[in-house]
């Protein structure tokens, strides 16, 4: 399609407020900012290691500074998060955000006014990946301030920021890959834009993008397969049992170890991801956080037409308990998504249901 014929990010959003006539354009505005810090993310992904010695902003000492998910942070880690607080904090858009880096809500600085809505986020999502090369993303969430709190323009607290993700206003990640790309969702389908390097701008590329809900390619981190949980452990093993097991097809799988990036595969040509909840650490309910992963990626499979979950229950009816709360998470394609909901609900099946360890049998126990 000839460049002329493109929307910009900017005209998609001016044509979406005109449905919505007594809009402020606070929204659109906050989202251009974001847009503009993942931008300068996408910048300062791209150079690499070029960046390193002389980037300004980094803070080197933060190198290997561990973050409140008991993380390592990289550089870039922390340089994207003051990149999203620096570019949406001085609208006038925003009563408060959190943060993946940082362990209490951020505060709006006095000398900026405060707004109607909350912005979460996950600024460098995959960033162990950095060093080799992969693929990384930036995530984020918008949510309403309670009126209480916009009337009142008090400091944010946890609790301001635990509400389900059916209440999200948008949610989209910007991907830093080949091309640079921010996926958008406004609760009204969802779509791709590409950043044209030459303009700096993101054009509208990919239009109502749309999930299959059948899919023969599956993402699991195999490597945990033995804290599996018996519903997780039927679907995979199922899966690899191809056209001569029960599913009577080939299943291939992937693994990138960047959910931003597998997230974007599964809205391009469908498939099923799973950080599913396991045994390895019992006090960690799923390695992925809800406010800044789960829900905003969530919110955009349940729009193009897939499905997320906790492989129990949808995702985005879950009340928070708390700002980093980890959680099991299925994504992709509906029916997959549904079958794996559906071995939660069925009674687990072991081993000693085989005919062969019946009381009878010579492996009874
Ligand atoms: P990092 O941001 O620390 O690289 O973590 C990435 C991530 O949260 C998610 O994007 C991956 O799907 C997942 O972790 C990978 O986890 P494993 O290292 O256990 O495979």
């Amino acid at each position: 399609m000839p460049l002329t014929h493109r929307s910009t990010l900017t005209q998609f959003l001016i044509e979406e407020r005109r449905r919505f006539p007594g809009a402020s354009g606070d929204f659109n505005a906050l989202i251009l900012d974001v847009a503009l810090a993942c931008k300068a993310i996408a910048r300062a992904v791209a150079l690499g290691e070029l960046a390193s010695p002389a980037c300004p902003q980094a803070d080197p000492g933060a190198a290997g500074a561990i973050n409140i998910q008991g993380e390592t942070q990289t550089p870039l880690d922390v340089l994207s998060n003051k990149v999203f607080i620096r570019r949406t904090e001085w609208a006038g858009n925003l009563a408060g955000m959190a943060s993946e880096e940082m362990e209490l809500p951020y505060q709006i600085p006095g000398q900026y006014p405060r707004g109607k809505y909350l912005l979460v986020f996950d600024p460098l999502d995959g960033s162990s990946n950095i060093d080799v090369n992969v693929s990384v993303g930036s995530i984020f969430s918008v949510l309403r301030a309670s009126p209480e709190l916009e009337a009142s323009g008090r400091d944010v607290c946890e609790q301001d920021f635990l509400q389900p993700g059916s209440r999200q206003v948008a949610a989209g990640y910007a991907l830093y890959g080949p091309t640079t790309m921010l996926v958008l969702t406004v609760g009204d389908g969802v779509n791709g834009f590409t950043l044209d390097p030459n303009l700096g701008e993101f054009m509208l590329t990919h239009p109502k993008l749309q999930i299959p809900a059948d899919t023969h390619e599956f993402a699991i981190n195999a490597s945990n397969s033995r804290f599996w949980e018996a519903p997780v452990k039927r679907y995979v093993d199922e899966c690899l049992a191809g056209k001569t097991g029960p599913r009577a097809k080939d299943f291939n799988m992937r693994w990138i170890a960047s959910m931003v990036a597998e997230a974007h595969r599964i809205l391009m040509r469908g498939g099923v991801f799973m950080y599913p909840r396991d045994t390895k650490d019992m006090s960690k309910p799923g390695r992925l956080r809800l406010l800044y992963e789960a829900n905003p990626i969530g919110f955009l499979m349940e729009q193009a037409g897939g499905r997320a979950s906790t492989g129990e229950r949808p995702m985005l009816g879950v009340q928070p308990q708390s700002l980093h709360q980890r959680i099991g998470l299925v994504f992709g394609s509906r029916h997959e998504v549904e079958r794996i909901e559906r071995y939660h609900a069925e009674p687990v099946h072991t081993e000693m249901d085989n005919p062969l360890f019946t009381e009878r049998s010579l492996f009874r126990v």
